[in-house]
């Protein structure tokens, strides 16, 4: 039998909610004795910083490493400022297990009402692949940096874009195409005044094209793409942005479709040397967390991910079926026009599997 080790991390508000629904589910799979799943839960959080003055122990990254894949929640809270809880947890583990491709599927669902989908629609279904470790997040900078007097404070935030860094996750946005009906891929900058680091990435950009004649391409300003994916979403499949880019845009991505709760996410370290970490796309949501309303969706997808990273497709297209099935049932949270509470999706999920 599989068998995998799991380091589970729920973090903060209804990061530990959404966690728990994505473990229901699997192991409601796992009971079926087809895999087995050893999970390992880790208190790391904004709570955690309250008692120790860190997010996660200095040795979290030694202890992670054993693990096969990591299941995370969210991380923020408002005791602790959000670059100081971002920084000490999410970032320490994407950064440090250089999961460099963060895979963000735009998922519209049956039952799900959405700006973008009228009833003559095709279907809707792209992908953002986010660049994970370096472009806006590289972390380069500094404040106080020039005395200019009261109120006068100068700070100082660095891009930083490497060929290297480019290159791989460019090619990791053409072979993710190549396995999509719709073979294209768009290419996400604002190179027209970010001159040095972004006219690296489109350049680079031409180059990997020349290698995969057979994907359709267009480089898009960031701007444009906003407004393509409101207007012209049917032209999309893989769409490659820098970090910051990305992250907006996928944001943007999963409220057309009607939730940013409904988002999947795999921050992938492809090379597979680290383990490699599923999330819901959304934040901890403090203005609900612990009131049972929190769309469990995004995490019960991340969970299909973690297990088709494994290696367990037909068991992560099941839990996909099952969540499309709960969604069509009318089983849905508020955020998605519903009544429904996080365990009642959660149980619906598992009673369509
Ligand atoms: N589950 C994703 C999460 O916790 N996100 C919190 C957040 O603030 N993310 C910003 C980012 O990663 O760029």
């Amino acid at each position: 039998m599989n068998e995998f080790r799991i380091a589970a991390i729920p973090a903060d508000g209804i990061g530990r909610e959404v966690v728990a629904a994505g473990r229901t589910v699997l192991d409601a799979l796992q009971a079926e004795g087809r895999f087995s799943l050893a999970w390992e839960e880790f208190p790391w959080g904004c709570d955690y910083y309250a008692e120790h003055g860190v997010m996660m122990p200095e040795d979290g990254l030694e202890v992670l490493e054993g693990f096969d894949a990591i299941y995370f929640g969210a991380v923020g809270w408002p005791t602790v400022p959000d670059h100081v809880s971002l920084w000490g947890l999410r970032l320490r583990i994407c950064q440090g297990f250089d999961q460099w491709a963060n895979v963000r599927p735009v998922r519209f669902l049956p039952g799900v009402a959405s700006p973008l989908r009228k009833a003559d629609d095709a279907e809707l279904d792209w992908v953002v692949v986010r660049e994970n470790s370096e472009g806006e997040y590289a972390g380069l900078g500094g404040r106080n940096l020039a005395a200019r007097g009261a109120g006068g404070e100068v700070a100082v935030q660095s891009s930083l874009f490497t060929e290297v860094g480019c290159e791989r996750i460019m090619r990791f946005a053409f072979d993710l195409a190549r396995t999509r009906p719709r073979r294209r891929v768009a290419s996400v900058t604002k190179s027209n005044a970010q001159q040095y680091g972004m006219v690296l990435w489109d350049e680079v950009f031409r180059r990997v094209a020349r290698d995969y004649p057979d994907v359709e391409t267009e480089s898009v300003l960031v701007d444009a793409m906003a407004a393509k994916f409101v207007l012209r979403p049917e032209d999309l499949s893989v769409v490659v942005a820098s970090n910051l880019n990305a992250d907006i845009l996928s944001d943007l991505g999963s409220a057309l479709a009607g939730s940013l709760g409904l988002a999947a996410s795999a921050n992938l370290n492809p090379e597979r040397r680290f383990p490699s970490m599923f999330e819901p796309v959304h934040g901890s949501a403090p203005d609900i967390a612990g009131r049972g309303a929190a769309n469990p969706v995004g995490a019960i997808g991340s969970a299909a991910l973690m297990l088709a990273h494994l290696g367990l497709e037909e068991e992560a297209a099941r839990i996909e079926r099952a969540v499309e099935a709960a969604s069509a049932q009318g089983v849905l949270t508020r955020d998605v026009g519903g009544s429904a509470s996080t365990d009642e999706v959660t149980a619906a999920v598992v009673a369509n599997l």
